[in-house]
């Protein structure tokens, strides 16, 4: 396994000493963002990582290699070029065997942070249960991640592109806690609440360490989900997403978009048709999730010391 990790110096060392490092997914650069918006946005939501006393790990595929934590040239390399793969769990060896350059998604980023001894990881919202469940099948390879593999991941909750009550209830089914960072709801991406209660709220990191802390003690392999909700000043109207959904899912449909393309073209359609406000709440939800999780990789540390 090790041949296949390149882990910048800087994590590297943080991971020897057993010092907090939080992970970050690439799929939020390549395929998430416009540029030149996606590499500032990286760029910032590392010195979140950094305010809160952690070191930032980007996670992506490169020239055969998983890195571990990028450089600038890489994120900028990462944020210009239109084809990148995204890669989730099943594409991993593929493109690593090919040499290619490979964004990973939530549920190949915590396969890499987990083979690299890292623990929390904080990205903008996890993919699901589509709502066309019944025909399609799709059910993401992040929520399957979830359950195998113990890393925790901050996240803004699941967008209402997808059946967020079917979501949660694999979540449940599969046996992986959902946390509710300062809330009882469990968060829908642009807005605070998405009608379903979270399992336990926990009001600081302290609190939520110990419970990944006992988690782990305890033998579960599996993740953990925590949801963090957007600051509500920056919160989206409801009507406004619901609409935008809506036509998404429409279009999604006419156009016959199947597999690993849905999650892309929804949210491309859902932020084209929101405009820039969305992007702005985009980025500063995934900006406060990567400070919550470096505060919480930060009480993990001080937790099992
Ligand atoms: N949901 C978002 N933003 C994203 C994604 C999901 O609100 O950027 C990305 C993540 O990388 C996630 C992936 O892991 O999409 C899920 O894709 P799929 O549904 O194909 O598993
Ligand atoms: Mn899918």
């Amino acid at each position: 396994m090790s041949q296949f990790l390149r882990t910048h110096p800087e994590v590297a060392a943080a991971l020897a000493s057993g010092a907090p490092v939080v992970a970050l997914e690439s799929t939020i650069i390549s395929h998430g963002m416009p540029w030149p918006q996606n590499v500032e946005t990286a760029h910032a939501v590392e010195q979140r990582v950094r305010d809160a006393g952690a070191v930032p790990a980007t996670i992506a595929l490169l020239d055969g290699e998983i890195a571990i934590g990028l450089d600038a040239s890489q994120l900028e390399r990462f944020g210009q070029s239109s084809t990148v793969d995204k890669v989730s769990r099943r594409d991993m060896a593929r493109v690593l065997t090919a040499g290619q350059d490979g964004a990973t998604t939530v549920a190949s980023t915590m396969w890499c942070a987990h083979q690299a001894g890292i623990k929390v990881f904080a990205t903008g919202g996890i993919g699901g249960v589509h709502r066309d469940v019944a025909i399609s099948g799709d059910v993401s390879a992040d929520l399957e991640e979830l359950a195998q593999t113990p890393v925790a991941v901050v996240c803004a909750g699941v967008k209402s592109i997808l059946d967020i009550g079917r979501t949660l209830q694999y979540l449940e089914t599969r046996g992986v806690p959902v946390y509710g960072y300062r809330s009882d709801q469990f968060p829908a991406f642009y807005t605070t609440d998405s009608g379903f209660a979270v399992d336990a709220r926990f009001d600081s990191p302290a609190e939520l360490a110990a419970a990944l802390s006992t988690q782990w003690a305890l033998g579960f392999d599996s993740g953990a989900v925590v949801g963090n909700p957007i600051p509500a000043d920056l919160a989206m109207p409801n009507d406004v997403i619901t609409d935008a959904v809506e036509s998404a899912l429409s279009a999604c449909a006419r156009e016959g978009v199947s597999g690993p393309a849905v999650t892309p073209f929804l949210l491309k359609r859902v932020a084209e048709s929101t405009g820039g406000d969305s992007l702005k709440s985009n980025i500063a939800l995934i900006k406060h999730n990567a400070f919550v999780a470096g505060e919480i990789a930060v009480a993990l540390v001080r937790a099992q010391s």
